[in-house]
């Protein structure tokens, strides 16, 4: 067995406990996910990452079939590295756009008939959709498509609804979830530490705001995700301190399915002096947090984000889901400058890249109902 074999490869006693803990079933502790990131190198990590992935999953890959709807790129908050911040973007540039809720219905309605199982709606938080206007736009879509699943909004959209309609997380919550919204995605998480969150996030919800509102849509009944912006300002210990607080509320509400690693794109942003990290550094993102978050039944590569050919390497690193077919009218990745400017797969183009990496390709619902296995299906 390969993890066997790695143990005879290594001399140093930190990595040998934790092949041991892993084997065990152990959980690794914050100080060993630090060593992890110091001092691992990245076949080693690669080795524990899919023998945790296998299993847990066999060689199960997860796909869904989707579609995005960004209703606005105009934010009121000044994420350093967004292309969506107020400081660089304003309603009456040319690129600006706010759509109306007959532009949204109609979104919905050019997908009658398909057979697509979620909408997947975030955008920048716009000064004047609030509450109320997401609550009437969620009823009506579910009226159109009962069957659709609709994940929506980031904490940090939701913050701010909260706070405008002067009610309680959960109140709010449990007024979208009334309305029809399925769950929440993990987006405005970045980094919970407040030192780096004050130099890339200063002005959005803190990262305890953060986890208090994904608490409470575990509360209400409503399931999310959680990322991370890796590959910017942050060191170690603050991307181990961030699982190590997802971990915690994890054991909690039981109420994640999946984390999503972001890497940090440099295009059109103020930080874009940063350099991006290398692919390396990428592997050893998702395999650590493979590693660390045993309470996570999921690790999602986001495949428009992170690239096709390096999310077909990542199924090798801890990686068991790629997201949807995702039909995208999100610009805020092609803005940032990664090389997918029109996101779209079908799914035979899903099952192709799954196959191609020899791993199952599954489609499942939002909340990880397996829905066909396509294994058998022949290759176009
Ligand atoms: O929170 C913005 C990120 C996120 C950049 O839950 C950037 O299934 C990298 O969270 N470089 C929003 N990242 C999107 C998001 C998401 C995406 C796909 C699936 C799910 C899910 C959630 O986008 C933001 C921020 O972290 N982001 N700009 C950038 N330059
Ligand atoms: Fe606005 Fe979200 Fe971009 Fe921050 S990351 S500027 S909150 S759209």
């Amino acid at each position: 067995m390969a993890i066997e074999l790695l143990k005879e490869s290594i001399t140093d006693t930190t990595l040998l406990s934790i092949v041991d803990k892993v084997k065990n079933e152990e959980r690794i502790t914050s100080e060993e996910g630090i060593y992890l990131y110091e001092n691992a190198e990245v076949s080693y990590l690669g080795t524990l990452a899919n023998f945790i992935r296998e299993r847990r999953h066999g060689n199960k890959t997860y796909f869904n079939k989707n579609f995005h709807i960004e209703p606005t790129n105009i934010c009121v908050f000044d994420c350093k590295f967004c292309a969506y911040s107020k400081f660089l973007r304003n309603k009456d540039d040319f690129d600006a756009w706010e759509l109306s809720e007959e532009e949204i219905i109609e979104a919905i309605k050019a997908y009658e008939g398909k057979d697509i199982t979620e909408v997947h709606i975030v955008g920048g938080v716009h000064p004047k959709m609030g509450l109320e206007y997401f609550k009437n736009l969620i009823s009506k879509i579910k009226e159109i498509r009962p069957d659709l699943h609709v994940k929506a909004f980031t904490a940090v959209e939701l913050d701010y609804m909260a706070r405008k309609a002067k009610v309680g997380y959960e109140e709010c919550l449990q007024i979208l979830k009334d309305a029809g919204q399925g769950s929440l995605p993990g987006g405005g998480a970045e980094i919970f530490d407040k030192s780096v969150r004050d130099q890339i996030c200063k002005d959005k919800c803190t990262g305890e705001e953060w986890l208090e509102m994904h608490e409470a849509a575990h509360n209400v009944g409503m399931p999310s995700n959680a990322t991370i912006l890796y590959g910017h300002v942050e060191e170690p210990k603050h991307l181990i301190d961030h699982m190590n607080r997802l971990r915690e509320l994890q054991d909690k509400t039981g109420g994640f399915n999946a984390f999503i690693p972001l890497k940090f794109r440099n295009g059109n942003n103020q930080m874009s002096h940063i350099e991006e990290v290398s692919v390396v550094e990428d592997l050893k993102m998702y395999a650590i947090a493979r590693i660390f978050l045993d309470n996570f039944n999921h690790i999602k590569a986001y495949w428009p984000m992170i690239g096709r050919k390096t999310t077909q390497l990542l199924l090798s690193f801890g990686v068991n889901d790629i997201d949807g077919t995702v039909d995208d009218s999100t610009k805020i990745y092609s803005m940032a400058g990664v090389e997918e400017q029109k996101p779209v797969m079908t799914s035979d183009q899903m099952v192709a890249l799954i196959k191609g990496v020899n791993r199952q390709p599954i489609e499942r619902d939002s909340v990880y109902n397996e829905l066909k296995d396509y294994s058998e299906m022949e290759l176009a």
